[in-house]
């Protein structure tokens, strides 16, 4: 009997450590977009749009290590040269590479401009980075009952979440950055984890006049989040097992930015792969020329939209009742 429960044990640790995840694409309008694999000898898509990493484990940042660098874009995140090019206003749809049953938690997404720069978010200084939240995936916990969590959605819909961008962004280059915090292990000191996945994005102006104003705020992600925070530090079972006790979840971190619209529940859907999509670099700031695997054949398109001026940013607030 003690060695059947051992033999369990280690076959479920097993499976949580190989079930950690990573970025594998995006898909914007039917058009695929790749993300970036840290696992050992992968070859990535010259092409990625996803920030890439040395989590070669597929693992987490944990909350030691929350005002480190790394809970930015992932351990010693660094940007591609390529963005995924996308109308204000319309959705992407993050497809992560799995994810275990039990890593439960909040699915988190954040822009941030990338100013300052030529080259779009290319050459960006990740600390410069000011974020602002766009959707916190609430009511985070669905079913307090069934011990049902938004992680259990993104899993049934082949582990991806859709994000809207706000139809009154700016246009220009921007990081969004989804994250996902596991707190499968949240009731031990330093046992939540977080996944954030960066991809770059060149936002363009949105097809319709914006209906709502949007404002960025300016958050450093190195102040995001405080171990003792009350959504970082929680037993998400309870002490009753896997129907937990847990009713509410209080979302860590700051507020959605009002003039967002987060992609409800019950609009949540896959999207599918028509074709492969062709991701842009940015030159001189406000121009892009379209990918090719020969650079200087490429084609120069000019975007009319005065996006040079800095974003106007916004007073932002965090939210830490308890
Ligand atoms: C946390 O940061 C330290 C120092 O940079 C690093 O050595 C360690 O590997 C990090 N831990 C994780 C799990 O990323
Ligand atoms: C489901 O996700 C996998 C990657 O994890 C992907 O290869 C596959 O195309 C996706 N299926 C659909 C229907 O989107
Ligand atoms: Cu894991």
């Amino acid at each position: 009997m003690q060695s059947l429960f051992s033999l369990l044990l280690l076959l479920f640790s097993a499976g949580t450590a190989l079930a950690h995840s990573h970025l594998a694409h995006i898909i914007i309008n039917g058009n695929l977009y790749h993300g970036y694999d840290p696992r050992p000898n992968i070859i990535n898509f010259p092409n990625t749009v996803g920030w890439a990493s040395t989590a070669t484990d597929d693992g987490f940042v944990p909350p030691s290590n929350y005002t480190t660098p790394d809970i930015i874009c992932h351990r010693s995140g660094t940007s591609p040269k390529a963005h995924a090019p996308i109308k204000a206003g319309e959705r992407i749809h993050v497809q992560w590479n799995g994810w275990p049953q039990n890593h439960v938690g909040p699915i988190l997404s954040y822009l941030a401009p990338c100013t300052g720069t030529q080259d779009g978010c290319t050459s960006v200084d990740k600390l410069s980075l000011r974020w602002t939240k766009v959707d916190d995936s609430s009511p985070v916990i669905i079913d307090p009952a069934q011990g049902t969590w938004v992680t259990n959605l993104l899993i049934r819909q082949n582990n991806s979440w859709q994000v809207e961008i706000p139809q009154g962004l700016k246009p220009g280059p921007y990081v969004l950055r989804n994250e996902i915090i596991a707190l499968h292990y949240a009731n031990k000191p330093d046992g939540a984890q977080n996944y954030p996945l960066c991809m770059n994005l060149w936002v363009e102006p949105p097809v319709m006049r914006p209906t709502a104003t949007f404002k960025l705020d300016s958050f450093d992600a190195m102040e995001f989040y405080k171990p003792e925070d009350q959504g970082i530090s929680v037993d998400v079972f309870g002490s009753g097992g896997p129907n937990g006790r847990l009713k509410s979840y209080v979302v860590p971190g700051p507020t959605v930015a009002v003039g967002s619209r987060p992609v409800s529940h019950s609009e949540q859907r896959l999207q599918s792969i028509r074709r492969e999509g062709t991701p842009v670099v940015v030159m001189r700031a406000t121009e892009t020329v379209k990918w090719t695997t020969t650079t200087g054949v490429a084609r120069r398109e000019e975007v009319e939209a005065e996006v040079t001026e800095a974003p106007e940013v916004g007073k932002g607030r965090y939210d830490r009742r308890g």
